[in-house]
């Protein structure tokens, strides 16, 4: 049996990771989760109650602020296997709060990688780190693994560091840790203050008559995106390697939110134009313009290849954010179709 241990479980792609290592029958999952008065397990809810998952699927309480219980944790678990998803992942939220973000995202990171160095096993530990198209900024496109990176916001800058302290624990200590530099993706479990899924949500809830307008910020910037699903599974390949490396996950292909709200809003028979509004509150001091990535090393190393494409992506969420719309209608007392 290997053990898996996963930071950042409640959150889209700890949800989606943990899936798919549960849907293997070797393996055990164990998940960080941090202390919050209220429960945010919603995306781990069908793990945590499903009876044939009970001896496989465990939650633990640590925080990345919190050197001393990640040590803990990790001895007492002895994972063969740590991804590091745990974030404040929100780049516009970074220039609000960067001291925090700069703490759980950068030295989060060296927190974790600590405790899996001084881990006394004789069995490497393979550590995956959650990187970002966000550390390339303002760099030209296409980004590859060549491109210089030019981190645009505190959570950008925060990222390179773990990013780069991945790559320097392989060098110095010969530990077994991948970078994973991820391009944007997107599900049905997305946050909802991301850009994808507010639209979807709230070009949703306007179809159902629940919403009239959606306030927007930069509408014009470039983004790369793929479905979380197919993203998780490049995750695991990275530590399947003979070798520990660095690989780009990403699609190849980049639109602009424009084009992203146009085909949500057409596949509801609605013209995005009549309910978008700019809000300059939406706009980030400093903006990424463009994000297209390389794929083609993770493509020809470890054999990954994307099966959902941006309009797959964008039905699954529609789907799921109609489902919602119609639920609160309904709740409210209107006749549903
Ligand atoms: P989410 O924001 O959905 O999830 C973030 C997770 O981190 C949540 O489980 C959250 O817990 C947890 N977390 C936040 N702060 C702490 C802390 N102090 N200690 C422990 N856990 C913490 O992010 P995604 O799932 O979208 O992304 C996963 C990782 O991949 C993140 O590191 C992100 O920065 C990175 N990434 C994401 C990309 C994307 O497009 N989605 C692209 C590239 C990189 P809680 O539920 O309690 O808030
Ligand atoms: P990003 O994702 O910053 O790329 O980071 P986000 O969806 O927040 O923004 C994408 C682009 O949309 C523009 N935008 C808006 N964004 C939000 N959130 N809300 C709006 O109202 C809005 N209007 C326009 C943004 O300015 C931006 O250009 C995501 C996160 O998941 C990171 O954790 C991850 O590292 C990167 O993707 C890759």
């Amino acid at each position: 049996m290997k053990h898996a241990l996963i930071t950042g479980i409640t959150g889209q792609d700890g949800s989606y990771l943990a899936e798919f290592l549960l849907g293997k029958p070797d393996y055990t999952v164990h998940g960080l989760v941090r202390r919050s008065s209220t429960l945010n397990r919603q995306r781990i809810d069908h793990l945590t109650s499903d009876p044939e998952l009970r001896e496989r699927f465990h939650l633990h309480y640590a925080d990345l602020a919190d050197a001393s219980s990640l040590a803990m944790l990790v001895e007492t678990l002895q994972p063969d296997e740590v991804y590091n998803l745990g974030a404040q992942s929100h780049v516009r939220v970074s220039f609000d709060q960067p001291i925090y973000t700069a703490d759980v995202v950068g030295t989060g990171t060296m927190r974790i990688l600590e405790a899996v160095r001084h881990l006394n096993r004789t069995k490497a530990v393979r550590f995956y780190q959650a990187s970002s198209s966000e550390m390339y900024g303002s760099a030209p496109p296409p980004q590859t693994m060549e491109t210089p990176f030019h981190p645009r916001s505190p959570y950008a800058c925060a990222k390179l560091y773990g990013h780069w302290q991945t790559v320097n624990y392989r060098e110095a200590y010969g530990l077994f840790a991948c970078s994973g530099i991820l391009f944007n993706h997107e599900s049905p479990r997305r946050g909802e203050s991301f850009v994808t899924r507010k639209i979807t949500l709230g070009a949703t809830r306007i179809k159902e008559g629940l919403q009239k307008k959606l306030v927007m910020g930069n509408i014009d910037s470039k983004r790369d995106w793929g479905f979380a699903g197919d993203y998780v599974r490049a995750m695991w390949m990275m530590l399947q390697q003979d070798k520990p490396d660095d690989y780009i996950v990403a699609t190849g292909e980049t639109y602009t939110v424009r084009q992203f709200l146009e085909w949500t809003f057409g596949m509801l028979d609605l013209d995005y134009r009549d309910y978008v509004e700019f809000d300059p509150r939406y706009m980030r001091p400093s903006e990424v313009d463009v994000l297209l990535g390389d794929p083609s090393k993770a493509k020809a190393v470890l054999g990954w290849e994307p099966e959902v494409d941006i309009h797959g992506l964008i039905k699954m969420m529609v789907e799921n954010d109609l489902e919602i719309a119609r639920r609160e209608k309904y709740a409210q007392g209107y006749q549903t179709v």
